[in-house]
């Protein structure tokens, strides 16, 4: 391409680097907003108190203040008018190259939230005003310096008219409100606490509440108030119970106190995420604060419970102490993700979770950490900071701290945590402050540590042992790489954290020595070596070692067990997790096998020695339903293809179905009865027996009508029918429109739609029944769906109800052949990067991921990217297709 073309084309959306980072040259002591709501035209009049920032490294920069889609109506510096020619304005900013060392800046811009359908900055959601300023929204709202470590008092002033628009919410404490003429009223809010643009928030609607108090630990009264459209306001109660829970353990185990008078969340239809952690004011996507047991799940429930948490928690992880810039992501998410398990295994069985959470870790985040957008905890450079929400900087970054914690043992590290709180408190931060902290109460040289925020991509561990009977010692050896990850070649050696037993033949642990050393009958052994061996002494049998207990350390852990090694820890290892990941390595070896079976054309035949660990499981006395729940699950097809370099989609179905059905033809029996000692038709409790009791059930059912036997679907029908909650309820529907005979599922399906069609958060699931249908009728119906009255594009609720649960829930029709399911996402994704380019560009990454495919497929997927590329991409796509087609 000569110069001259290079000059007409439109220009690249650039990267940033955080080696670029410098300070800011301004500060802002104080903002003053008011906003004159109109759905298409509203009015943003601010007033900055700017000044030098003495911390600047150079002198006389200009002011560069961020905005996007604004239209300037006034600007006024120390009340004077400015002109066109005092300031230079680009897409992305507005410039003043002169200005004195401290000033007030008025700014009258206009903008159009009816119109807003990124859901960023100031939008409507169901008529309601909302917005959304993480990361860099508030640049929609007005022109300021859009960066974290700006930290400045907010006070905010509202206008609307009072009829269509009653409550009008801030972040802070209510100062003022009152009547306006022509119908209008208003209400101003103050923060006292400094804080970044991204938590800046504003609501303004017909909204009502539900309220409630909470009494902190120094005997503060703080109101709690949960603002929700009139027809959602009996689904508000387990959110409040929860945030009351959340603030009660945030005392108790880490010493952090709720600091305004009131605390709000509100709940809205339309939103890119889960929620949003505005100070004193949450939003919230409806469907992680609104619960009640008739239309919504165990699952939902126990959403809502983490979720309202995770973001109470940020009150203090993300807030008080907030990010330096967006590069250190992580250190409040990381952290505050931690915090969210920590207390959602404290509410429930802390193996569940702790089960549930590797799961999706190992298929989702390790697929993103082997995948073309492969980043670091803490990424180096970015296009499009809202590609950078990842399960990589959430629960990667997660797992980095809990590491922490396991290294410096749980009270070290509590120390650790409030002398980050003390420390920086009302600061913007880096995780290298964070990992100080933790550093200098434990005295251990966390350097090498460092290595888990810069380097991407997952360790594999590979550890043997071999036993010598005449020494009587055992020698444990492990070794460690990582994979090259783009831009990545060559990796170093980890400190990676192994919580380690050695189970003897009577299935108990034994203590353990180490070269003259005793270690008790666990420990956390330190790797950080490419290998280091272990020998211990005084064994007189060869031990079965229990690795990575708890998963302690975000790796892939190899170790050559025979089947009678899993089977024996399935029952004998005092590690909750390892005795269900022993199970979970049982499963892939025999499914592992069946796939090499189908892929060289043989009779599939079924490793008996799987059937007769889930008949010993089926048949032991149930001591507790939720794990055995989880134990009976079979590893996902998303997992298995984790395992392969060369994935073949269509052998993994395959011999994933031929197991099932297997297993639920040779111990029907034993289903059943679990199924009927589990099944009650007394009242719907939220108890955690309950619970759990209706998690064994449903997994039974679905076991049941795998078989397709028309007594199990007899049951799946009757109890859709005799459902008394939605658990129940859209188990056995799930299990009806699963069913091979696509006509099984639908009285169910149309009986679901009459019941529900109203509550737009029940019919998400309705749609992802029918997406997730694994039979290929799945598109068909998901393209007739989008014409449905309570589909639409512009919800990302219904978005990833249909669109996504067909493109990760049903990978084999995805992956069809023919490319249809391909192209249909091509198609999806071109749609959206006009109206949400966030949510368009999260939609696409299934199609990067196609290093792994055969040939065919890579080149159909490889096809679809190139179609997008020929858009004019957003640059939240440009970056991930950029990245895939490298
Ligand atoms: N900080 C929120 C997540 C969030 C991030 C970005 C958003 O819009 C682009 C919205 C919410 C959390 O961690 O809960
Ligand atoms: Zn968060």
């Amino acid at each position: 391409m000569n110069p001259a073309q290079t000059a007409i084309t439109t220009p690249q959306p650039q990267p940033i680097f955080l080696k670029n980072y410098l300070p800011p040259a301004f500060l802002v002591q104080q903002v003053h907003l008011n906003f004159l709501l109109d759905s298409t035209q509203t009015r943003v009049i601010s007033r900055l108190e700017l000044e030098r920032n003495p911390a600047s490294t150079q002198a006389n920069l200009p002011l560069e203040l961020d905005g996007q889609n604004l239209k300037i109506i006034n600007l006024q510096l120390n009340g004077q008018c400015l002109t066109e020619a005092d300031y230079q304005l680009t897409e992305q900013q507005l410039i003043l190259p002169q200005v004195p060392d401290s000033f007030v800046l008025e700014i009258e811009v206009e903008i159009d939230p009816l119109n807003n359908t990124a859901l960023e900055g100031l939008y409507q959601s169901s008529g309601n005003f909302c917005t959304q300023c993480e990361a860099e929204g508030f640049r929609r709202i007005t022109f300021y310096p859009d960066r974290p470590d700006i930290l400045s008092k907010f006070t905010t002033r509202i206008e609307a008219d009072k009829s269509r628009f009653p409550v009008l919410l801030s972040n802070g404490n209510l100062i003022a409100q009152g009547d306006l003429d022509n119908g209008k009223h208003f209400a101003e809010w103050q923060d006292p606490f400094p804080k970044p643009a991204y938590l800046f928030a504003l609501v303004a609607g017909n909204l009502h509440a539900v309220k409630d108090s909470f009494t902190t630990c120094s005997g503060r009264q703080v109101a709690l108030e949960l603002w929700v459209e009139e027809q959602n306001l009996h689904k508000c109660e387990h959110a409040l119970r929860s945030l009351k829970a959340a603030m009660q353990w945030d005392e108790e185990n880490y010493g952090r106190e709720y600091d305004l008078d009131i605390y709000m969340i509100v709940a809205v239809d339309d939103f890119n995420m889960g929620a949003m952690e505005n100070k004193g004011l949450n939003v919230f996507n409806s469907a992680c604060v609104l619960a009640e047991p008739k239309s919504e799940t165990d699952a939902a429930f126990n959403r809502v419970e983490s979720v309202v948490a995770h973001e109470y928690f940020h009150n203090w992880s993300g807030n008080r102490v907030t990010c330096r810039d967006w590069f250190q992501l992580s250190l409040k998410e990381g952290f505050t993700v931690l915090r969210d398990q920590q207390f959602s295994a404290d509410m429930n069985s802390a193996a569940v979770e702790r089960i549930q959470q590797v799961s999706m870790l190992r298929t989702a985040q390790f697929a993103e950490d082997a995948g073309p957008t492969a980043h670091p905890v803490r990424p180096e450079s970015y296009i499009e900071i809202n590609n950078f929400y990842t399960l990589t900087i959430y629960e990667k970054g997660a797992e980095v701290v809990r590491m922490l914690s396991e290294l410096l043992g749980k009270e070290t590290f509590r120390k650790g945590a409030d002398l980050y709180f003390a420390r920086f408190d009302g600061q913007a931060v880096t995780v290298d402050d964070f990992v100080a902290c933790m550093a200098e109460v434990s005295g251990l040289d966390l350097s090498q540590f460092m290595l888990w925020y810069s380097q991407a991509g997952t360790p594999e561990v590979a550890a043997s042992g071999v036993y010598n009977p005449t020494e009587k010692t055992y020698t444990l050896t492990l070794k460690q790489r990582t994979p090259a990850t783009p831009g990545q070649p060559v990796k170093q050696p980890l400190l990676i954290p192994i919580k380690m037993g050695l189970v003897g033949a009577a299935g108990v642990n034994i203590p353990m020595e180490v070269n003259g050393e005793f270690w008790s009958t666990e420990r956390v052994v330190q790797l950080k070596e490419a290998e280091q061996s272990f020998t211990f002494h005084h064994l007189e049998a060869e031990p079965v070692p229990s690795l990575l207990r708890g998963f302690s350390a975000p790796v892939k852990l190899s170790f050559d067990y025979s089947r009678e090694q899993l089977a024996f820890l399935m029952t004998n290892d005092s590690d909750g997790f390892n005795r269900w990941d022993a199970g979970q390595r049982l499963a892939l070896l025999a499914i592992q096998s069946l796939v090499a079976q189908q892929q060289a054309g043989e009779t599939l035949e079924l490793d008996p020695a799987l059937t007769s660990a889930y008949e010993k499981l089926l048949k032991a006395p149930v001591s507790d339903p939720a794990i055995l729940a989880e134990m009976l699950l079979l590893p996902s097809e998303a997992y298995l293809a984790e395992q392969y370099e060369q994935v073949d989609i269509d052998a993994i179905h395959q011999a994933s179905e031929f197991a099932r059905t297997s297993l639920a033809k040779a111990l029907y029996a034993e289903f059943l009865r679990l199924y009927q000692d589990h099944h009650s038709s007394a009242d719907w409790s939220p108890e955690a027996s309950a619970v759990a009791a209706r998690r064994l059930k449903n997994v039974c059912l679905t076991w049941l009508v795998a078989t397709e036997k028309p007594e199990a679907l007899q049951l799946a029908e009757q109890q859709f029918k005799q459902a008394n909650n939605m658990t129940d309820q859209l188990a056995a529907l799930t299990c009806l429109a699963h069913a091979k005979d696509a006509s099984v599922g639908k009285e169910a399906l149309e009986a679901f739609v009459k019941q529900w069609s109203q509550d737009a958060l029940v019919m998400d699931s309705w749609f992802s029944v029918q997406a997730s249908r694994p039979y290929p009728d799945a598109l068909d119906k998901v393209k007739t769906l989008q014409a449905h009255s309570a589909f639409s594009m512009k919800n990302p609720n219904k978005v990833r109800a249909l669109i996504s649960a067909f493109v990760n829930q049903n990978r084999v029709n995805f992956h069809a052949k023919d490319a249809s399911g391909y192209q249909f996402l091509a198609d999806k994704v071109i749609e959206l990067n006009q109206l949400n380019p966030q949510i368009a560009s999260r939609l696409v990454i299934p199609l990067t991921r196609f290093k792994r495919m055969d040939k065919v497929r890579q080149n159909l997927m490889k096809i679809e990217l190139e179609r997008i590329k020929q858009e004019k991409l957003s640059a939240d796509l440009f970056e991930v297709i950029e990245k895939a087609l490298q």
